[in-house]
């Protein structure tokens, strides 16, 4: 993102990449837009967010008060499960990011994405990191799946198999489905800070929805620029660390001769959720 649209772009970074959010320096006009986009989603996700986000958000106290302080904001949620917000100018090197999580640290973009970005930016702006991943770290299960997966990135790049960890991330912490009681809600903040996926990824037909499966998922391409063509469903935070919570060796030793797998497909050991029908995307193929 351009110097002039991140105004962190150039603030002097500790060794782990961290800067000082400086609170006070944020404008009227940034707090204004965190309040008008923490208001459109405070309306769309009741009822598409999973319970577990919505509880989060009250026991951190997120509210349309302006750009949360990260300091305030992380003794919330410290005290909750022992996670830190800390702020960084954009992303990260992979091992920085990863030695974050593992440490129980979630580094979050302090600058907030430009009036012309309201409704998709590339970069994670702090509106994405902390109203999007920041509150279900207060769940000790999701809190615990989070450093897993720092510690899990750390060995995967060791081994140079970081696309499968990262494709894990992609379609659990970005964009990941769960199946409540009540019927399919959103858990993924790439969904839940975008109003438009918000609706799309449990509403619309046009998607893939398949149960999730840890190596199907390791083996399955994303986009990143457009609504998801699968979305993949846990039964719930404790299946989804459970699932992960194991020696990837094996899997990745397997994933070295599969092929790959493209977002739209769907393959014979799949638990469908709902077939989609690619309207969405045949729309725009014919539109191209
Ligand atoms: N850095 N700040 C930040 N935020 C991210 O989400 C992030 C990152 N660096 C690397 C990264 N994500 C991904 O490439 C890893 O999940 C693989
Ligand atoms: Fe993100």
């Amino acid at each position: 993102m351009e110097k002039d649209k991140n105004r962190y772009a150039d603030a002097p970074r500790r060794a782990d990449w961290t800067i000082d959010q400086n609170w006070p320096s944020y404008s009227a006009a940034e707090h204004d837009r965190w309040n008008r986009l923490y208001a459109r989603q405070a309306r769309l996700l009741p009822g598409r967010a999973c319970d577990e986000f919505l509880a989060a958000m009250d026991a951190l106290a997120l509210s349309p008060g302006g750009v949360p302080d990260f300091e305030e904001l992380g003794a919330r949620l410290y005290a909750l499960t022992g996670w830190r917000v800390v702020a960084v100018a954009g992303l990260v090197p992979d091992d920085v990011f990863f030695e974050h999580l593992a440490n129980r640290r979630f580094p979050a973009g302090a600058f907030i994405r430009p009036e012309e970005e309201l409704d998709y930016l590339e970069e994670p702006d702090v509106f994405h990191d902390v109203f999007g991943h920041v509150p279900l770290l207060a769940n000790p299960v999701y809190a615990r799946f989070m450093q897993a997966y720092g510690e899990g990135g750390r060995r995967a790049l060791a081994r140079g198999q970081l696309a499968n960890l990262a494709r894990l991330y992609w379609y659990t912490v970005e964009f990941g489905l769960v199946a409540a009681p009540s019927g399919l809600r959103i858990f993924g903040a790439g969904i839940l800070s975008s109003p438009a996926e918000t609706v799309f990824s449990i509403e619309d037909m046009s998607p893939n929805r398949i149960a999730f499966d840890l190596e199907r998922v390791m083996r399955t391409n994303y986009v990143i620029d457009d609504f998801q063509q699968c979305y993949f469903v846990i039964d719930g935070f404790e299946r989804l660390l459970e699932a992960c919570y194991r020696d990837f060796g094996p899997i990745y030793e397997r994933l070295r001769s599969a092929a790959d797998l493209a977002p739209h497909e769907i393959t014979p050991g799949d638990t469908l959720i709902t077939r989609g029908d690619f309207h969405y995307f045949r729309g725009k193929a014919d539109a191209a």
